[in-house]
């Protein structure tokens, strides 16, 4: 009895001392986060935003402890090939994805048109990003930004981008009273960041204001970014291989942050099995990837793989994924077979 006594005891006094071990670093994360946001505030007045828009729009940033959680558990980081294409470039999405296309076709095909990007490429982007408007995120970016340029593993990126965000604000280009999207800090239809926004978005309907939530903009604004970063319409982007064992593993990239030991495509004739069956021009420059390499522990190295050509890698551009890439030309391809 008093051995039972005694283990409710020190049971007890363990969770009281787990509480304030977890109250105590929550206190110290909000203490040092709000220095922190003090310090952003004078660096982003020094990069040349007005005193009046940073204090303004950062008074209300808050720590967010789950943005920090999300970024530590991206699908990206485990789900396997195979099960991450599947669930974003199913019947379901391409029948959603021709809804809207219906709906939208003179200003689409418009787009498609003027700056040379396949419709069925843009519905598959906007398909994978926000399932066609119907998610567009309704974190606070701003915090986000800050969650996220506070936390050390990617700090230097989002302070870029939040400072890139508070010029937004300050030229007017963008409302701070519209700022919210996902917990990374993207925004509208196609998910941009704000360095994109910065770079490549467009008021298509001259109404002065960008719109990344209408499809005038934001069609536009994606259309006018893939064709600046190089996509080249009507050519592929990547094709399924099956690989012999002996494959030197130099051949195979697993990592989407670097793309190596390209090739015209005969080059790797003696490493694919089906080489004969490829219908493409054998001239054509391609790399292998095999991207269930990094996370699938034991998994069979050559399973799945794919020769990826250039426009691939301007999907790498956009979100450094091998898998998202894959998901994007995947769907893309679907919608081709509809439209
Ligand atoms: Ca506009």
């Amino acid at each position: 009895m008093l051995l039972k006594k005694m283990l409710k005891k020190l049971i007890s006094i363990y969770i009281l001392l787990i509480l304030s071990f977890l109250q105590s670093s929550a206190f110290a994360s909000n203490y040092e986060f709000n220095i922190w946001v003090k310090n952003f505030k004078i660096k982003a007045v020094k990069s040349g935003v007005s005193k009046l828009v940073v204090d303004d729009v950062m008074s209300n940033a808050i720590f967010l402890p789950k943005v920090i959680k999300y970024d530590r558990f991206q699908p990206e980081f485990y789900e396997d090939t195979h099960t991450y294409v599947k669930k974003r470039t199913n019947k379901k999405k391409v029948k959603k994805g021709l809804a809207l296309y219906k709906k939208e076709k003179l200003t689409i095909d418009r787009i498609e048109k003027e700056f040379l990007i396949e419709k069925e490429l843009l519905l598959a982007l906007m398909g994978i990003e926000t399932n066609f408007g119907n998610y567009l995120g309704k974190m606070d970016i701003v915090s986000s930004l800050a969650t996220l340029s506070f936390d050390k593993r990617r700090s230097e990126f989002f302070t870029k981008e939040l400072i890139i965000l508070l010029k937004l604000v300050d030229q007017n280009i963008i409302d701070k009273k519209i700022l919210f999207g996902s917990w990374a800090g993207a925004f509208g239809n196609f998910q941009f960041m704000p360095r994109t926004i910065q770079n490549y978005a467009i008021d298509f309907n001259k109404n002065t204001t960008i719109e990344l939530k209408k499809t005038e903009d934001s069609f536009a604004s994606a259309a006018n970014y893939l064709n600046k970063i190089g996509w080249k319409k009507n050519t592929p982007c990547f094709i399924k291989i099956d690989l012999i064992k002996s494959t030197p593993g130099k051949y195979l990239n697993s990592s989407a942050g670097n793309i190596k030991n390209r090739k015209k495509i005969k080059f790797f004739k003696k490493y694919i099995k089906n080489y004969a069956n490829l219908k493409i021009d054998k001239n054509l420059e391609a790399a292998i990837i095999t991207p269930d390499i990094d996370i699938i522990p034991g998994a069979n190295t050559y399973t799945p793989a794919y020769l990826v050509f250039s426009n691939y890698e301007k999907i790498l551009n956009w979100n450094r994924s091998l898998r998202f890439a894959l998901a994007v030309c995947t769907l893309k391809n679907n919608f081709k077979n509809e439209i």
